[in-house]
């Protein structure tokens, strides 16, 4: 990585050759230091009150009975706060939307980067690892002509520390282009047993981002203290599409009122909500 500021006076950052050569290898490459700590003070206090907030959701009750959507504030998992559509709860998580530290590698990486899924995770102690997964399958991960693209690219944003322990993003690098399957069933204890698994640690405002053909899970919380992430997920325009989650396209889509405070990238990054228009 070249330069990794986050003031307007900052050089603008470029993916250098190592950055492509670690992003193609592993599936994901981390930022350090790529968001400003005190913007991420900021925005964890808001994360903060919104936790605090019970949110009535009335939305969900127009859906299918079958049809199984996140509530804004989720705490299905033990110890365990999970927000979704971000930018609905608070204009503070706009802050982090095209940021200039990881936008060029969106570009790179996925070609017209479109945000689609944004949603926040607080673990305390106690959180037993989730499930390993991945969004897409290897064989959507492409490098052609020397160009990557990666089906679907997320961004995690540290706002607390994420230290050994911490119930942190695991990942096996170089699954997003895995030929095998395995038998999950047989790493359990903290998610950490899988074959090749990696903890991804990381201070105040490092970024990881990730190809969503990675296999990746969160890991048990053993530790004291509260570990809170951003996730933002973004796709290729062409197959961008909230159409994919019928019952989570609610915190997918931003309305108007949301987006008319954009800044100029921040729209151009949500356009495809102009196009499909979601009836509320
Ligand atoms: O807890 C974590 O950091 C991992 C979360 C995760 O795998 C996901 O949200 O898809």
């Amino acid at each position: 990585m070249s330069a990794a500021t986050t003031t307007a006076a900052a050089p603008a950052v470029t993916v250098t050759v190592e950055d492509r050569f670690l992003f193609d290898l592993q599936g994901y490459i981390v930022l350090r230091g790529a968001i400003d700590r005190s913007l991420c003070v900021e925005i964890l206090k808001a994360v903060r009150a919104v936790e605090a907030v019970d949110y009535p959701d009335l939305w969900r009750e127009k859906l299918p009975a079958d049809k199984r959507a996140h509530r804004s504030k989720d705490t299905d998992v033990p110890h365990q706060i999970r927000l979704n559509g971000l930018a609905r709860l608070d204009p503070i998580f706009d802050e982090v939307i095209a940021h200039p530290s990881y936008l060029p590698y969106l570009k790179e990486f996925l070609g017209d980067p479109q945000l689609v899924n944004t949603w926040c995770i607080t673990k305390s102690k106690g959180v037993t690892p989730g499930y390993w997964h991945s969004g897409y399958g290897p064989e959507e991960y492409t490098f052609r002509n020397g160009v990557i693209r990666s089906p679907m690219l997320n961004v995690v944003t540290m706002l607390t520390p994420n230290t050994p322990g911490d119930g942190c993003l695991i990942v096996q690098p170089g699954s997003h282009k895995r030929n095998l399957d395995l038998p999950w069933d047989k790493y359990g204890k903290s998610g950490l047993e899988a074959p090749g698994a990696v903890e991804i640690t990381g201070d105040v405002g490092d970024v990881v981002l990730f190809s969503e053909s990675l296999n990746h899970n969160g890991s048990a919380k053993v530790n004291d203290g509260l570990r809170t992430n951003l996730y933002y997920n973004h796709m290729n325009f062409p197959r961008c599409a909230a159409v994919l989650d019928v019952a989570n396209a609610h915190h997918y889509w931003m309305p108007p009122e949301v987006r008319a405070r954009f800044t100029p990238e921040r729209k151009h990054i949500t356009r495809w909500m102009e196009i499909l228009k979601l009836d509320e």
